[in-house]
């Protein structure tokens, strides 16, 4: 935390700032909408006022986004919670902002029981912020419908692909400990599931937290395929004191294009690593987008309906907002006007908390925060600003101030004396300063056994595709998952495949680094890139031991490092030309994907593995549904 981003006593002179609700877009709907809309009104009505129209709901912190002209939809007040309900004018695909509010009646303390989910992905036209643009949904709604379950619990997710290519799923920051074949990377765990087939996924859920899952085959989940994992536990009781409402929020830069279009432009021969650029931010998964922004000869087709989310609070009130990072490219700084927030969650693990104005949250990292709903009771901004200061290039028709309202008074007027925080956003896409992230529950460092350094870089040349490159490889996805080789050849007592250090057993497109027995192991990142990059361990949390933003680790340093209690998470930004020494306990047996989070440098090949307990593995039989992913063609 920088000195300034401290809230300060007393007052908040923001002298610089103008209040932001001057410039909230304000656009006129076209006749021709607004008939549609009476006529879709009609239809509704006519069909019955079900549709979860009169749903009702106990704890509604938020819920909403805001009807077309600022005011709530009159057909609205059929409920009873704190919530407007919106079920009028959403669409069919338009996930129901009440599906990511927490019940806190939900039974932390119930016996492990099995959960049974479906997910069925499928593309569809929509038009989440306006703009009609091919979108894969999952259960036929944008975001996906959240999971919730207990420490415990076995979770059994049927994924139904009804996609014109493969697909799979991955459940971000679990373990898989016994199950790597569950953790849903394609090429790595597991084939690709393929259109029209179906694939059990089968896990016991050992953590607790702030999850979420995502498509693992190529840039896919970017194009809408996302969705919130949460896991209570008994634990949680200490904390819970701390809230009155509980919500998850889901935040991601979002993109006009599929994401299949834009990745050839990017991969392209002397493109000098020029990421495709966001068109908009979202929230809730809708935000407002000003069509104007686009010429008519555009190709975009856009409706001037689509609004920002809306959460209603009550005085006095306060509320936990699990701030989920599903994007593809951007970091957000999160801030709420004229209120500060409390950071009491990182990634899935609890810290102490922290107060701030503003937050930076970065591809796949979540954050819990808490804020007390005690100011004069009228509307604010939640804002989720998109720092376009670390992409290469500004996008004209991206605004990057994304907010979503905040009201006391259960109104969608734009705010008047909403004011932003006077800090300054950090223009390096640094994650929060290491010393304000301290585990609540405190867990030392174990002594370390093996130290690994890796350069990251990205090489550009004229006739080549631009790639990234963890040393000298650049990930190409292999055609048998890395798990089936590793598991077959330890099988085969292949001694490529037993060797401590960087296998030579596989293609030359796989780094892949041997743990065969149980060590502790130091990762330590050098990044020779200008860019920062949100880092993810599969499998595990690692402990950041240390880390910098220039310069180099000092090996000196090794014997002073703080092992108490350091931050322990799943996914680390490290900065541009910055280095990182993270350490993770090699006890889970598997093969365990390390990569660099922003979907286009990922495809670009920033990614590496970890094989794992070979003693463990060597005994394993990978299931024969896993397995059969590989032989449908
Ligand atoms: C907004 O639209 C609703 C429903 O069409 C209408 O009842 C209301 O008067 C409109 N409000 C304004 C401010 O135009
Ligand atoms: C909403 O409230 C208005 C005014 O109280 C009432 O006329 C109308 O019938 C109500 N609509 C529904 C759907 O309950
Ligand atoms: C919010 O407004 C809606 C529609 O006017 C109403 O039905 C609902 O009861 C209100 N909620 C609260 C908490 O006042
Ligand atoms: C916006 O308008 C289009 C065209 O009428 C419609 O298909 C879509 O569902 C509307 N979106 C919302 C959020 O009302
Ligand atoms: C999942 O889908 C199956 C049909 O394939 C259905 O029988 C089952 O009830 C569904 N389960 C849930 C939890 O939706
Ligand atoms: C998964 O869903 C598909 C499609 O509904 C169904 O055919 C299949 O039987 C389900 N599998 C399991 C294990 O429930
Ligand atoms: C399916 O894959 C092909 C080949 O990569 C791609 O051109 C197409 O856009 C993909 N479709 C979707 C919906 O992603
Ligand atoms: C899930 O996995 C467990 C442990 O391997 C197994 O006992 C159970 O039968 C599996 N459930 C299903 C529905 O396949
Ligand atoms: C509002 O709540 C915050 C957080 O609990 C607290 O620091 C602040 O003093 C409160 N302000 C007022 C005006 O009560
Ligand atoms: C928000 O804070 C600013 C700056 O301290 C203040 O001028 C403004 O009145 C506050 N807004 C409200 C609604 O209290
Ligand atoms: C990566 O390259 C650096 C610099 O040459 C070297 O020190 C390091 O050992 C290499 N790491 C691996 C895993 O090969
Ligand atoms: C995973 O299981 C192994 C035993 O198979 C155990 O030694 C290890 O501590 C476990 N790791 C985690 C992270 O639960
Ligand atoms: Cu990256």
């Amino acid at each position: 935390m920088k000195k300034d981003e401290l809230p300060q006593a007393g007052g908040e002179g923001q002298d610089e700032e103008k209040p932001s609700g001057t410039t909230a877009k304000k656009t006129r709907i076209p006749l021709l909408f607004i008939g549609a809309a009476i006529v879709f009104v009609v239809v509704v009505l006519a069909l019955g006022l079900g549709l979860g129209l009169g749903l009702k709901h106990k704890k509604g912190a938020a819920g909403g986004t805001q009807s077309s002209n600022g005011t709530l939809p009159s057909s609205a007040n059929g409920t009873s919670g704190t919530s407007p309900d919106i079920s009028f004018a959403r669409p069919s695909w338009r996930r129901n902002p009440l599906d990511y509010e927490l019940d806190l009646s939900w039974d932390i303390n119930a016996a492990p029981t099995t959960r049974v989910f479906n997910l069925t992905v499928s593309e569809i036209q929509a038009a989440p912020d306006g703009v009609l643009r091919p979108l894969l949904v999952i259960n036929g709604q944008f975001p996906g419908p959240l999971i919730r379950v207990n420490q415990g619990d076995r979770v059994l997710v049927n994924v139904t692909n009804q996609l014109v290519n493969g697909t799979s799923m991955h459940w971000h920051g679990f373990y898989q400990n016994g199950t790597n074949w569950m953790d849903g990377t394609t090429s790595i765990t597991q084939c690709a599931i393929p259109p029209g087939e179906s694939f059990l996924y089968n896990f016991t859920v050992e953590q607790f937290g702030t999850y979420w899952y995502h498509s693992h085959f190529s840039t896919q989940y970017t194009d809408g395929l996302v969705g919130p994992f949460i896991v209570h536990s008994p634990e949680e009781a200490k904390i819970q004191e701390m809230y009155d409402f509980d919500q998850v929020v889901l935040l991601q830069d979002y993109y006009h294009d599929l994401s299949t279009a834009l990745l050839p432009g990017y991969l392209a021969s002397g493109n000098e690593n020029a990421e495709p650029l966001p068109d908009n931010g979202l929230i809730q998964g809708t935000n407002f987008f000003n069509c104007s922004s686009y010429d008519s000869d555009s190709g975009y087709t856009c409706y001037q309906n689509s609004t920002r989310a809306i959460f209603n609070v009550a005085q006095g009130k306060r509320y936990r907002f699990r701030l989920i990072n599903t994007g593809a490219f951007g970091e957000f700084q999160v801030s709420i006007d004229n209120h500060t927030i409390q950071v009491i969650e990182a990634d899935s693990t609890l810290v102490q908390p922290v107060t701030v104005s503003r937050l930076p949250i970065h591809i796949a990292q979540r954050y819990s925060i808490v804020f007390h709903a005690n100011q004069t009771a009228t509307n604010y901004w939640f804002r989720a600003h998109m720092n376009d200061l670390c992409f290469s290039a500004e996008n004209p028709v991206l605004d990057t101030d994304v907010r979503a309202l905040i009201t006391y008074t259960n109104t969608t007027s734009d705010p008047t004396e909403s004011v932003d925080w006077a800090s300054a956003l950090d223009g390096s896409c640094e994650d929060l300063a290491l010393s304000d992230l301290v585990p609540y529950d405190p867990l030392p460092a174990p002594q370390v056994d093996i130290t690994y350094p890796i350069e990251v870089s990205f090489q550009i040349g004229n006739f080549a595709l631009d790639k990234a490159y963890i040393n000298s490889t650049t990930w190409v996805p292999d055609t048998i998952p890395t798990l089936n080789q590793a598991v077959a050849g330890l099988h085969a007592n292949d001694a490529n495949f037993t060797t401590s250090g960087v296998s030579s057993a596989y293609d030359a497109s796989q780094l892949i680094i041997d743990v065969p027995t149980y060590k502790v192991i130091d990762i330590l990142i050098n990044s020779l890139d200008e860019g920062a990059h949100p880092f993810h361990l599969h499998g595990h949390q690692f402990w950041i031991m240390a880390s910098g933003a220039h310069g180099d680790f000092n090996w000196n340093s090794y014997p002073t490092l703080n092992m108490t209690n350091p931050m322990r998470r799943d996914t680390l930004t490290v900065d541009a030309f910055g280095w990182a020494l993270i350490r993770f306990k090699a006890d889970n047996p598997g093969l365990w994907a390390f990569h660099c989070h922003i979907s286009w440098h990922m495809e670009a090949g920033l990614l590496m593995q970890w094989q794992t307990r070979d003693d463990i593995m060597k005994g394993w039989t990978i299931p024969s549904d896993v397995l059969a992913l590989c032989n449908a063609k």
